[in-house]
């Protein structure tokens, strides 16, 4: 007993303290989900030992303390909170509950769980007369002043009724840009997200503080009423609108469970979230027939209707188990978190780069420390902050190794520069990340050879150089494990097609310092071929669009050493074009200027990469993410939220046919 009493007390004090810091200072040290299982556990727990619940215990308020720098109002029925679920398992489970405690069948309503702060609103006889916020469930804070300067909440309904109805107020995300430039122009601290403007412009004493913040509302819940006689949360809903109040237009009625997951999984699309003017968080899921949110009733903090899904946070808490050192193509050293695997928006992720040992110190970042890791959609996983008040003095700084780990020589930072490198030219480590980038999708394209194949074939003697893989034979191949007649059939065909590669890419492939894919199309549309370039005077390298002082360096620097000579003259007696083509570009004319396209999905006719050249020929812009800029969107069969995002924007998408039809209305002919 001693021992479940201090586990209760220890649980308390924890989730005392992180309401604290959550709705207090808006800066928690725990995840949403590490926040809940703390809340689940004493729950649990005083459900077992309810002699231990205390009046004071977190489980007993719904929300945080109201302030006393508004008047006190009691609410007529208590606000209650949501129960969170994480998983679709978790949404089967509460459906499961549900049916099992109902004997009718019931329907949901799903509705777009707003990301602002909940208020009660109280009609008179269709007036409105007082507002206030959840505060801890039972007593709120009067902010009907505040409320009253919100031009989308009516003064006065459209039917006399007495009504008490709930919503979320919100600031959309463009107001929020703007009230945080107008701030950061007054040197006033700025709003961490649009949720926090606006609590804070709500919360304001003086309402014409909060009249000049451009805050909005939608309303989703009927209270106590005078009105006909309502069924359902749908019907809610219908005369919410009808009495001339703002609901979300998004909300949906399901059938059943997998129409809930299917509304769920519809709007976790990152793309579809971002056609929305403000943040969401999840989905709210309500049984929709009244009688049997009655029948369900509730526990002490939330309906045993509802249930509100999170979408899966693109911010988590991870610890960082060791850094690492990684030595880069172009030699630099890159240190790498190796974290304890978490998921962040749709993926788990293990290792985040830590870019260089300045970011490292800025960000205060030492092994053994939690850090909150962000990831957005598809951008690569990043470590926001650590946080030192979750150390325990095991904590061990980043210390930047003064050899290469990988081939001990010395390493060196240039003054001025954040990059460390290895100077070591014979370095194993820069030369199989050579060999990678060679082969990669963006470089030479070679199917089959990807960083597994490239170290297998230097690990076995097979290939140092480039110009080896032109050289492999399938005898070679077949001795190595994983390769068999046909893997090694298709690999030496890869390699083989690989030498009709433009130019460009080859250029690119050798990965000279600075030289990325951009710029190398732009050598290689000066240059044509390597004799050329190889003659270029730094002047005339100078003449090229987006080559400055520093690429010409470098391109210079890198053809000075006969190894690279050695090396390029290799790949041509190989057989390599490595030629700009000429008829493309300059013959059938840059009939795509001022087009930017984005190419997405499987296609029949091309790789990927050989339409996006294509269309480079051409004179297009061609990009990774749609976007209000882009023009046409080229979709093959499994495209997902790119496609979703154009239809969103209204942009034209092709299909390949579509895309050859308009080329060859362009005068272009593709064979
Ligand atoms: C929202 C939202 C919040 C209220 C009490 C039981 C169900 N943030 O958008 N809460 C609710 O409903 C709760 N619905 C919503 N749409």
């Amino acid at each position: 007993m001693d021992r479940i009493q201090k586990r209760i007390a220890e649980l308390r004090s924890a989730i005392r303290l992180h309401n604290y810091r959550y709705y207090v200072l808006d800066e928690p040290s725990i995840t949403d989900e590490e926040y809940d299982r703390l809340l689940r556990e004493l729950e649990d727990l005083e459900a077992q030992y309810p002699e231990l619940i205390t009046p004071d215990s977190p489980t007993q308020r719904v929300g945080h303390t109201p302030s006393e720098k508004f008047a006190q109002v009691s609410h007529s029925q208590p606000l209650m909170g949501l129960s969170n679920a994480f998983s679709e398992d978790e949404l089967r489970a509460f459906d499961e509950r549900v049916r099992k405690q109902l004997a009718a069948p019931v329907s949901y309503v799903c509705e777009l769980k707003i990301d602002g702060l909940s208020v009660s609103l109280d009609y008179e006889e269709g007036v409105f007369v007082r507002g206030a916020t959840r505060g801890d469930g039972l007593v709120g804070e009067d902010i009907t002043l505040n409320l009253r300067t919100i031009r989308s909440l009516p003064l006065r309904l459209n039917e006399p009724v007495s009504i008490n109805v709930r919503g979320e107020v919100f600031i959309n995300r463009k107001h929020f840009e703007i009230l945080n430039d107008e701030r950061r122009r007054l040197g006033e601290p700025v709003f961490a997200n649009p949720r926090n403007a606006a609590a804070g412009s709500l919360r304001q004493l003086d309402p014409r503080v909060t009249a000049g913040r451009p805050l909005d509302i939608f309303l989703f819940g009927v209270g106590t009423h005078t009105a006909p006689q309502i069924e359902t949360q749908g019907e809610a809903l219908a005369y919410l609108s009808r009495l001339g109040l703002r609901t979300n237009p998004h909300a949906k009625i399901c059938r059943d469970i997998s129409e809930v997951l299917d509304f769920i999984r519809q709007w976790q699309e990152k793309s579809r979230r971002d056609s929305l003017h403000y943040d969401i968080d999840g989905v709210v899921v309500k049984v929709n027939e009244l009688a049997a949110q009655r029948a369900l009733g509730t526990t002490a903090r939330s309906p045993r209707w509802a249930m509100a899904y999170k979408f899966p946070a693109e911010q988590v808490i991870t610890k960082v188990v060791n850094i690492d050192v990684q030595v880069g193509r172009t030699g630099a050293l890159t240190p790498l978190a190796e974290l304890e695997p978490v998921f962040v928006a749709g993926s788990t992720v293990s290792r985040a780069t830590l870019h260089n040992e300045d970011i490292v110190r800025e960000r205060d970042i030492r092994i053994g420390d939690y850090v909150v890791l962000q990831k957005a959609g598809d951008v690569i996983p990043e470590i926001v902050r650590s946080l030192p008040e979750r150390r325990d003095g095991s904590e061990v700084p980043f210390q930047m190794p003064a050899e290469c780990p990988a081939c001990g020589s010395k390493v060196v930072r240039e003054p001025g520069e954040a990059v460390t490198r290895c100077v070591n030219g014979r370095c194993p480590a820069q030369r199989i990340e050579k060999l990678i980038h060679f082969a990669s999708k963006g470089a030479m394209d070679i199917e089959g050879l990807g960083p597994a194949s490239v170290i297998q074939l230097v690990e076995a003697g097979l290939v140092t150089s480039p110009v080896d893989f032109y050289r492999l034979k399938k005898e070679d191949l077949l001795q190595l494990d994983r390769f068999g007649e046909k893997s090694a059939d298709n690999l030496l065909a890869a390699i083989e097609q690989s030498k009709e590669q433009p130019f460009s890419r080859v250029l690119f492939g050798l990965g000279i310092r600075l030289v990325g894919a951009e710029a190398a199309r732009e050598v290689a549309a000066a240059a044509k071929d390597f004799a050329s370039l190889m003659a270029f005077s730094k002047e005339e390298l100078l003449q090229i669009p987006g080559v400055g002082e520093k690429i010409a360096q470098s391109i210079l620097d890198y053809f000075a050493d006969p190894e690279n000579r050695e090396l390029v003259a290799g790949l041509l007696a190989e057989g390599l074009l490595a030629s700009e083509d000429s008829d493309s570009a300059s013959e059938q004319g840059e009939v795509l200027a001022g087009l930017t396209f984005v190419v997405t999905g499987r296609l029949e006719g091309f790789t990927r990469s050989a339409i996006e050249d294509l269309l480079r020929s051409l004179g297009a812009n061609v990009t990774s993410g749609v976007s209000r800029q882009t023009s046409y969107l080229v979709a093959g069969p499994g495209a997902g939220s790119k496609l979703a995002k154009a239809n969103e924007l209204g942009i034209p998408v092709l299909t390949e046919a579509e895309l050859l039809e308009l080329l060859e209305g362009r005068g272009v002919s593709v064979d």
